[in-house]
Parts: structure tokens; sequence; C-alpha cells
């Protein structure tokens, strides 16, 4: 087993990575930028190196830096985290070339999914159902016309290079879709440098459904459920929860067993998450994150398996520790991502964390960096706090959020939490009567 690994990533999911290796006996090595001095994860960590100044693309993204920081402190391996570098094929492959373990998927794999759209040619031959479209990218909008006549309007045409809405363009009818093409190319090429597009049957109302899995590369893959993230806002996940409460029985096993039969077939090893649609009953394809996720602890919560622990295993050879058979998922868990923003306008709102407490108590989990004291440096990510509750139902669960809500006190910087309290006593979230555009229209409410 690895000695010492290298975390190259800050905040909450970077203490998240240290506690895994804390358990394991594994050193930890934190990266930092100057305006993470004082961090709690250079704080926790068993050692730490100062990688640059503030700007992301200065230090969290340097890889030079990183691989320097990990010579010089000799560690063994390598976890990036998510966000920043985790999905670099680049940074994985230049990991290896430098004697290091890089403690997620293989690079190719990594680069596979990165583009759509030989993510979702891969998904076909996987068997995985994909949304209806063109067959790969169209090169321009005479191409797009001759596609979207076979596909039937409204479609969407999407960015190769995408993922996160950037590129996307809804269009109803031909005259829509020869303007919608040139936009979707040059946001684009602007935004991910590469300009090609496709297209697919726009879903009008679709749920965002997720299956978390872990690989081994050595023929072990297990599901740990879905999550529905279906609550979001401009595509930041707000609230996530598992199971889905709009799958049947027969849906979920369906939906599980496809995810788990490609990632065997694909030979994929470590984390990771494949990412559907789901309408009227059914499910499409339409990404893969080859990294460990913001929302991977309410998997955690119902499976009572460590992610982390286990893409370090797999990442040092190990086989999966658990067969599927072993796997029980129980309860409901949910997620609530407290963001440091005003719960209105989502204005960020850095600044001094006055007074802090935490909720606790049977099934409730905190994933967070913040301690009274600490200063939330306005350059990254707002994301301050996963709130986490397990019950053995949903309405358990969510009697659990909504007094651990209650119980969290964050002064000094406002806070997210405000829009959780009015999202958890809201009839159609009770009911999980929602879709994707669902807290969109709610937050205009009222
Ligand atoms: C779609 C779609 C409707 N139809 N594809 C948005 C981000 C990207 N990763 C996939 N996205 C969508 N793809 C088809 N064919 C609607 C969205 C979408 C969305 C998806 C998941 C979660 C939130 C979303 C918000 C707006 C649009």
């Amino acid at each position: 087993m690895f000695e010492k690994v290298l975390i190259a990533n800050r905040g909450e999911i970077a203490l998240r990575i240290h506690r895994a290796c804390r358990e394991m006996g594994i050193r930890t090595v934190a990266v930092h930028s100057t305006a993470d001095d004082n961090a709690m994860h250079v704080r926790l960590a068993d050692e730490s190196v100062c990688i640059g100044p503030p700007p992301a693309r200065d230090s969290y993204l340097n890889i030079p830096a990183i691989l320097s920081a990990a010579a010089i402190t000799g560690a063994d391996a390598i976890h990036p985290g998510l966000g920043f570098l985790a999905e670099s094929a680049d940074f994985a492959a230049m990991v290896e070339e430098h004697g290091f373990t890089f403690i997620g998927p293989s690079a190719e794999h990594i680069r596979l999914m990165g583009d759509k759209v030989t993510a979702k040619r891969a998904a076909v031959a996987l068997g995985i159902p994909v949304v209806p479209g063109s067959a790969g990218g169209v090169a321009d909008a005479a191409a797009a016309a001759e596609a979207a006549a076979q596909i039937g309007y409204p479609v969407l045409v999407k960015a190769a290079g995408g993922g996160g809405g950037r590129g996307m363009r809804v269009a109803r009818n031909l005259e829509e879709l020869e303007i919608a093409v040139p936009q979707a190319q040059g946001e684009a090429k602007a935004f991910f440098g590469n300009g090609e597009v496709y297209l697919e049957r726009y879903l009008g109302k679709p749920r965002h459904i997720e299956v978390q899995i872990l690989a081994d590369g050595q023929g072990g893959v297990i599901h740990l459920g879905e999550r529905d993230c279906s609550l979001q806002r401009k595509h930041q996940k707000i609230l996530e929860e598992t199971p889905s409460p709009a799958l049947n029985v027969a849906e979920r096993q369906q939906l599980l067993t496809t995810a788990t039969d490609a990632m065997r077939k694909l030979g994929y090893k470590s984390a990771g998450t494949i990412e559907f649609l789901y309408q009227d009953g059914a499910f499409f394809f339409i990404e893969m994150n080859t990294r460990l996720q913001v929302e991977h602890p309410i998997s955690e919560m119902v499976s009572g398996i460590d992610i982390v622990r286990e893409q370090i295993r797999i990442a040092d050879g190990a086989p999966l520790g658990y067969r599927q058979e072993e796997v029980r998922l129980a309860g409901h868990a949910i997620e609530c991502r407290i963001n440091a923003e005003n719960p209105e306008t989502f204005a960020p709102s850095p600044g001094c964390v006055s007074s802090y407490h935490v909720p606790g108590g049977l099934g409730v989990r905190v994933d967070s960096a913040l301690y009274q004291g600490y200063t939330v440096p306005p350059q990254y990510d707002s994301l301050v706090a996963k709130l986490v509750v397990h019950g053995t139902s949903r309405n358990e669960c969510l009697m659990r959020l909504r007094r651990a809500l209650e119980e969290y006190v964050i002064g000094g910087i406002e806070t997210t939490i405000p829009l959780h309290q009015r999202l958890v006593a809201a009839a159609d979230f009770i009911n999980g009567d929602y879709d994707i555009h669902w807290l969109e229209r709610f937050l205009t409410r009222r």
C-alpha cells in the first residue's frame, strides 16, 4: 500500500481524501495556494507545500508545481479530488510518467469520456441507451438540418468538448437551428477550444439520475445505487438524494445493471459515475464522469462503503473489497450543498466565519473545511459544506434533515442554508415530484 499520498485539491474534498488516507495508515501531503495558508486541509495534512499564488491556474492547476511537490515530499501517489485536474487526461498521464500512481481511471478512459461525442459512441457500443441524435458531430447548419429532419424537433445542439451546459442551444425548427448551430460552435470553441457540436432530441422535462460505479479493472465492478441530481440551478447541483423517488423497482434494476455491465465491458478502473436523463419511464445516457463526485457521500450513507478508500485500494492494484451481492443499499440519504452565497441572489459571500456550530446526531454527516475564525477566500468555488443526512425511510431522512438544517450555525457570511430550509418545506419536493427545471421555477415563486 502507498505510504504517502499527495492530495492535489483544497477544501472539503481535500479533507475527505485526507480522512480516508488517515484511516488506511497513509501519510498525506497537502498542496495549497497562498490564499489557503490557513486552510483546514493544510492544517490536518502531515506535510504541506505551497504551490503558487491564489489564481487556480497558477496553483491548483499548476501541473509542474504539483509534480515537484510530490517529488520533494516523496509521495507514492496523487489523488486529484474533483474539479481542477481531476478530469485532465494529460495530468493523469504525466503523473504516471513521473513515476507516481494516479488515483483514478486510466488517461485513456478519461480522454474517451471527456469528449461527449466519443463518450456517446462508446456508450452505444457498450449497450447503453442514448438520446436519439446525430451520428457523431455535425459540421455546419446544413448537416445539422439533415440530422434534425431524422431526429425530429425540438433538438438540442450540444458541444463535444462540453458539459455543464456551455455551448448548448435548443432549436424548435429549422430557422432556429440555423442560428443555434453557429452560436453553439462559437461558444464551444471559446470555452473548450473545440468547436465540434452534435445534435440530440430535446427532452423537455427529464430528471437527472446517475449511477455510482466502483470498478477494479480486474473484472470486479459494482454499483452503489443511483442518485437523483435533478435539483439544480444554472447547472449547479443544489441537493441530491438516493434512491431516486422517481424510479420503480424494475426501472432501477434495469438502470443499475445496464451501467454495471457496461463498465465491466469497458474494463473501467476506479470510481466513476454514469449520468442519465430519465423521462416517461425511459433512461438515456448523457455523460460519464471519470472522477469522485461532490455528491458521493449519499451513496456511502446508504451502502456503508467508503468510496475514497476503494479508489485508493484499486489504484494500489487490489481487487474490489465487495461483490454486488454483499452490497446492501439501506434507507435514504440526502445531501444539501451549502454555498457561501446570498440565498436569494446567489451572489458569492466570502469572508470570516465569526461563529460556527455543526449539527450532529444519528444519521448526520457534515463534510466541510470550515472552522470558527476561518476566512472563506473569494477565489474558489463557493461550496463550503455538505450536510448529508441518512434515514431508514425518505420521510425519516427529511425530518432529520429539517432538524439538522435548524441546528447548523454559520455566522459572518451568507449561506444557502435558508434556501434549503424553504426547499425541504416545499410540497413538490416532499412528494418527490420534480424535474431538472423545477428548482429554477421554484426560485421565481414568492
Ligand atoms: C439534455 C437535456 C435535454 N435533452 N439533453 C445539460 C448539461 C449537460 N451535461 C446535459 N444537459 C442536458 N442535456 C437532451 N437531449 C437537458 C439538459 C439539461 C440538464 C441536464 C441535467 C441537469 C440539469 C440540466 C439543466 C438544463 C438542461
